[in-house]
């Protein structure tokens, strides 16, 4: 059967189109993460929706799962074939049209395949934004930005990328094609399709183009990186950076110190432009197109946080070389800990009024369980999304992985307890959805079923991934 498969999607997508031998496979098999690690018959690589259609029909003939694979930045193994059965990966890489870009309607349509960068530049190319930043930018696709809802340092002002998406074109399981690749501001027309798709992780179909909002263009900035004695003070800092800078706030995340030590240790140039260590930081950015008022908003809100005791120390950034420098010491967290070692990963957002309440309570538990645990805390301070990434003690990776199991009961138990949520912008993938089912009422779980099973009848879409396969 699988020769057969193999031998039909040869002829629908040619050579190029298609990878299906032993070690030109590997790479799709793997996560970023390099720990979710899965098999498949091929990477089957279509370079247009038809093709994707046709790929579908032939695995759903088949009864051969399909795995929609995008610039392979997932954290939680969402697009990493792992089940019972066979799978084909499906690689939208090759589909990186920018069909059309229309800053009159201030709407772009863009094919699953291209890189978020690519994107930005194209937005910039007419004097707009688009707004969705993350330290993948530079290979993060559309598909896998839609389908995972991904979030990123710029949600604060625009939210997440489920606010920026207008229209979808998405290959049902069944290779049928949804023409809903809409760019209207106002479609009240029912159930809402897109938004459906949008965070679905493909376990619903395969988005193949989207249409996504443009904004206006904020070609100034206003960084500033602080030292802050604890998060308390964080919190209390974005209320004086949302009184003086209200719009223009952009960016408001925070780094943790063992998160910073990690950064300096492994992130070739990297340095701490601080004399004494601090426990926590925060990196501001305000963006417009007045760099005075934007100086002035920063300044005013920082003038007041130091007033108030909430900033032991600030840097502001006078050009773009020290700006970067300074994002350096919040992007380079992920890679810097990848580099020291496994690590075991946490993406939560909390309500922020009770956020340093949990902080607070979360190093004792974890350090219960496995003493000297190295809770590498950062993120997105402003959203109430902060990552607790934790590393092994020295030389303990094996108790690292022995105890991650606890580790992560304790920080989803603490999480829920306090009205959070245990995933915030990574989705579930397929690492994350054991937790998600003990975590999630009977309701809720019912009507995702639901929804799957009735797009989704045989349920040969990413199987496994946001509900069990
Ligand atoms: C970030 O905020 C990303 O840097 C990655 O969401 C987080 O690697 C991670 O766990
Ligand atoms: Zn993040």
């Amino acid at each position: 059967m699988s020769a057969g498969l193999v031998a039909a999607l040869r002829e629908v997508l040619g050579d190029r189109g298609l990878v299906a031998d032993g070690d030109d496979l590997e790479p799709y098999l793997r996560d970023w993460t390099g720990t979710v690690v899965g098999t498949a018959l091929a990477v089957a690589r279509p370079a247009t929706t038809d093709e994707v259609a046709e790929v579908v029909r032939l695995c759903a003939a088949e009864g051969v799962a399909v795995v929609p694979q995008g610039g392979h930045t997932g954290l939680n193994g969402g697009a990493t074939p792992r089940h019972d059965g066979p799978s084909v990966v499906l690689s939208l890489t090759r589909m990186r049209r920018i069909r059309d870009v229309d800053p009159v309607s201030d709407t772009v349509t863009v094919e699953a395949g291209v890189v978020l960068a690519d994107l930005q530049e194209a937005a910039q190319g007419v004097g707009r934004l688009f707004p969705v930043s993350l330290g993948s930018e530079g290979s993060a696709t559309v598909g896998g930005i839609v389908s995972t809802n991904a979030g990123g340092t710029a949600v604060l002002r625009y939210g997440m990328t489920r606010d920026l998406v207008l229209g979808l074109e998405v290959v049902l399981p069944d290779g049928r094609v949804w023409h809903g690749l809409r760019a209207l501001r106002k479609d009240n027309t029912g159930y809402d399709l897109t938004q459906l798709f949008v965070g679905a992780e493909g376990t619903l179909g395969v988005v193949t183009a989207a249409v996504l909002r443009l904004l206006p263009a904020t070609p100034r900035r206003a960084t500033a990186l602080v030292a802050l004695p604890d998060v308390g003070s964080a919190v209390a800092l974005l209320g004086r950076l949302r009184e003086h800078a209200a719009e223009s706030l952009t960016t408001w995340e925070l780094v943790g110190r063992q998160a910073l030590d990690l950064v300096l240790a492994h992130v070739p140039g990297a340095r701490d432009p601080f004399a004494q260590a601090r426990p926590w930081y925060g990196l501001v950015e305000l963006a417009g197109v007045d760099q005075g008022a934007l100086d002035a908003q920063l300044e005013g809100a920082l003038g007041a946080a130091v007033e108030e005791g909430l900033v032991a120390d600030a840097v502001v950034a006078t050009g773009s070389a020290q700006r970067a420098a300074l994002w350096v010491l919040r992007e380079g967290v992920s890679e810097a800990q990848r580099v020291e070692g496994p690590s075991v990963k946490h993406d939560v957002t909390l309500p922020i009024t009770g956020l340093a309440d949990a902080v607070a309570a979360l190093a004792p538990r974890l350090d219960a369980v496995l003493p000297g645990v190295r809770l590498v805390t950062y993120g997105h301070v402003g959203d109430g999304n902060l990552h607790h990434n934790l590393t092994a003690p020295v030389g303990q990776e094996d108790a690292l992985r022995a105890a991650a199991p606890e580790l992560t009961a304790a920080v989803y138990d603490e999480v829920i307890a306090r009205g959070g949520s245990i995933s915030a912008e990574h989705g579930l993938g397929r690492t994350k959805v054991g937790a998600h089912q003990q975590r999630t009422s009977e309701v809720e779980l019912d009507l995702m079923r639901a929804v799957k099973s009735a797009i989704d009848p045989a349920g040969l879409m990413n199987p496994g991934a946001v509900l069990p396969g």
